[in-house]
């Protein structure tokens, strides 16, 4: 179907990086693509033929380690970081199409072009439909918004993928049964009815801060989506109707949409949206919220919370220059802007203008990425991986190096926000964030790979010492206000509040996200990270970081499971968790040798091998929190297993052999591999890709696997 769709000429798309931030330019003339000529890691991303000449076949694992990283290096930016791809969610472009419709602002021609293109190529050929993530079965969620994000971006209703999208909605029931985030998009459209919507109320966040389950102690993604939709459903505004919005409430419900009894369908949720139910708890809430919001909440109060949220609101803009904390409160964010302040408004042109570091092209068209990018992790990986390999002196990656050195150095976050308690946020001075420092999250692994990253170059012969002790000392500073009582880590902030408020969770497409937990992978990046500036400082904060790592890693030993295993919640996913926790626990001498519960982590591990000596986990281990196999063996989940295999010391060299030769036989004469399955996760259910990960988990199981056993021939 594709193939009929308009495209854009892919000669002309051009990535510009300016100190983290990447955009994707289309360039409107012959002359102008001809002065900015397209680079390789443009064709690369863009999925063009690189016509690359073949590299030396690698005689051993460690040529192929090199091999990898001489493709690798090919793909840095500028600015010293490697840009990537980060989709996998279907729910965010409909977020970045819907709110750009409703605050009337331009849709350039290419983007149109190419989100079409996208859609198209990721709906499902079987039935129509698109799920929550590029993997999952069709859900009305997905269904139903990329549907009408076709119809917004210009396609007739009549046409084919139109027309099989409809079906599939239909089929599945229609619009009525989308999930509460989809509820609000669509009233925002005005194609549903604010009454038909569990309550958001704005007045929670005048709660003093000490309720149990004020939004201040909710996880960080959770209250930031809730925040600006709380304002929007306090002015219950929709777009005014038109001849495209009354056109699609025909077409989206399987009954005539002015005969809806709005109010009995709050709770009205297709079975497959569902990941996680309403509880009792929620119900009887949200009723009593429902009857508050309409008859009780004086005007004054409702004006007063309004305000309140609104201050917030902008408080997030001004906090992370508008990037926002991820591509759901972006869009909502520049909605409220606009409600408040006009379509012509300087938050609002900000907002235009920021959306577009969200944007990604590849050969299947333009995608909204999970967050405005992986800069900061990949490129603390990266350095690692060449540390690791026992490269860091190698002439070869000097230059490459310093240039990556000097963008951790850049990205590092100078100053806490202002007014931090105001807004709830976190220390961040000192820390690295995901994706750059101008978004301005601290997440805590991020900040100590980040810092591992840093302190592992700076202590390589040759290399110049960018970042100071002082700023270095910061980011401890940062890691050490973020432990939880358990020893264990977190992701962007401490615990704040119960689990039990999972029991409020009302998003229903995703699971444990109402607060914080646990982290092991969150955990051994910080245990890893204090104990090398440990190395490096021994006196700094010395007693504390001592009692941080012992307690820390006492978690990750209480963090397995009977079987052995991990359950790992930001890649997919045992094995991911395995190489992290296994890194902890030789951090402080345990090995397979002395160590009951690393010996248990390896017959896990081992049993999963599959009979080509890889490893390959599906991504319904994530959703079902149980090994699942893939029906193949991954790179990426090998490299992880193979990673986990040697920090255990597991003695049985040929298992891992078998795996590292797995890797190197998949490696491409160019020294790349191709992408195979999906890698990351989040929220249990929703799948994202980190296409990175098979560039550099792979070398670095090889390099590593190469140093430990000297002169291994391939
Ligand atoms: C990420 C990406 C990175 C990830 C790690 C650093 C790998 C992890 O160890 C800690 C958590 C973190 C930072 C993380 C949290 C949730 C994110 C931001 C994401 C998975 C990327 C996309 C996702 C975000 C919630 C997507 C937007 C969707 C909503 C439901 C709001």
């Amino acid at each position: 179907m594709s193939s009929e769709l308009p495209k854009t000429d892919y000669t002309r798309w051009r990535l510009k990086t300016d100190r983290g931030r990447q955009t994707w330019e289309y360039l409107r003339s012959k002359e102008q693509a001809a002065s900015w000529p397209q680079t390789l890691y443009d064709k690369y991303h863009l999925g063009m033929d690189l016509k690359l000449p073949a590299l030396p076949e690698p005689k051993t694992y460690r040529d192929a380690a090199h091999n990898g990283l001489d493709f690798f290096k090919k793909l840095q930016l500028p600015d010293g970081q490697w840009a990537c791809e980060y989709g996998g969610p279907m729910f965010l472009i409909p977020g970045f199409v819907i709110a750009l419709y409703v605050t009337n602002s331009e849709i350039p021609e290419d983007w149109r072009t190419e989100f079409i293109r996208y859609l198209t190529a990721r709906q499902h050929p079987e039935d129509g439909g698109w799920g929550l993530h590029i993997e999952g079965e069709s859900t009305v969620f997905g269904t139903c918004l990329n549907y009408i994000s076709l119809r917004i971006l210009g396609m007739d209703p009549d046409h084919p993928v139109a027309q099989r999208a409809r079906n599939c909605l239909h089929r599945l029931g229609g619009a009525l049964g989308i999930p509460h985030w989809g509820k609000v998009w669509l009233s925002l459209l005005g194609c549903y009815c604010w009454e038909g919507m569990n309550p958001v109320p704005a007045e929670l966040w005048l709660l003093p801060n000490w309720v149990p389950f004020h939004p201040w102690r909710w996880w960080i993604h959770t209250r930031a989506v809730y925040l600006p939709m709380s304002y929007m459903y306090s002015l219950k505004y929709s777009h005014p109707e038109n001849d495209l919005t009354r056109s699609l409430r025909e077409e989206i419900y399987t009954q005539d949409y002015s005969t809806i009894n709005w109010s009995r369908h709050r709770n009205t949720v297709a079975p497959p949206d569902i990941y996680h139910p309403h509880s009792p708890i929620l119900d009887v809430a949200n009723e009593v919220l429902a009857v508050w919001g309409k008859w009780f909440c004086p005007e004054a109060l409702q004006q007063w919370a309004r305000n309140h949220v609104y201050d917030l609101i902008k408080r997030e803009d001004e906090n992370t220059e508008y990037c926002c904390l991820a591509p759901v409160n972006s869009p909502l964010q520049l909605v409220a802007r606009f409600l408040k302040e006009g379509e012509d408004s300087v938050a609002v042109r900000e907002h235009r203008e920021t959306l577009r570091d969200y944007l990604w092209v590849k050969d299947e068209g333009m995608l909204v990425n999970g967050t405005d990018g992986v800069q900061c992790w990949d490129t603390s990986f990266a350095i690692q991986t060449v540390v690791e390999c026992g490269f860091a002196e190698d002439p070869r990656y000097k230059e490459m190096l310093i240039k990556a050195l000097e963008f951790l150095e850049d990205q590092q976050i100078r100053e806490d926000c202002p007014e931090m308690d105001k807004c709830y946020r976190q220390k961040r001075k000192g820390a690295w964030a995901f994706s750059k420092k101008k978004q301005g999250y601290t997440v805590s692994d991020c900040t100590a790979e980040g810092m591992k990253a840093v302190l592992m170059l700076q202590n390589t012969p040759g290399m110049p010492k960018l970042v100071s002790d002082r700023r270095i000392f910061d980011s401890v500073d940062v890691l050490l206000t973020m432990q939880n009582a358990s020893g264990g880590f977190a992701s962007y902030e401490p615990i704040r509040g119960g689990q039990w408020m999972e029991h409020l969770n009302a998003a229903e497409v995703f699971g444990s996200i109402m607060v914080e937990y646990d982290y092991p992978e969150c955990t051994t990046a910080v245990v890893t990270g204090l104990a090398l500036f440990r190395k490096y400082y021994p006196s700094y904060r010395r007693a504390e970081i001592d009692r941080t790592i012992t307690s820390a890693v006492k978690y990750i030993k209480s963090a397995q499971r009977p079987d052995g295993s991990w359950y790992g919640s930001w890649g997919v996913c045992f094995c991911y968790a395995a190489m992290f926790a296994t890194e902890s626990l030789e951090l402080v001498g345990e090995t397979w040798e002395n160590s009951r519960v690393v010996k248990k982590a390896c017959e896990f591990l081992v049993a999963k091998q599959k009979e080509d000596g890889g490893w390959g986990e599906s991504y319904m281990s994530s959703a079902k929190k149980e090994y699942i196999h893939h029906e193949n063996s991954q790179v990426v989940g090998t490299a992880w297993a193979c990673i986990a295999l040697m920090n255990a010391r597991y003695p049985d060299r040929s298992v891992i052999e078998r795996g590292i030769k797995l890797i190197k036989d998949r490696q491409l004469p160019d020294g790349s591999w191709a992408q195979e399955a999906i890698e990351g996760v989040f929220n249990k259910s929703c799948m994202i890709s980190y296409p990175n990960y098979k560039l550099y988990f792979t070398v670095k199981a090889l390099g590593i696997f190469s140093r430990r056993y000297e002169n291994t021939k391939a």
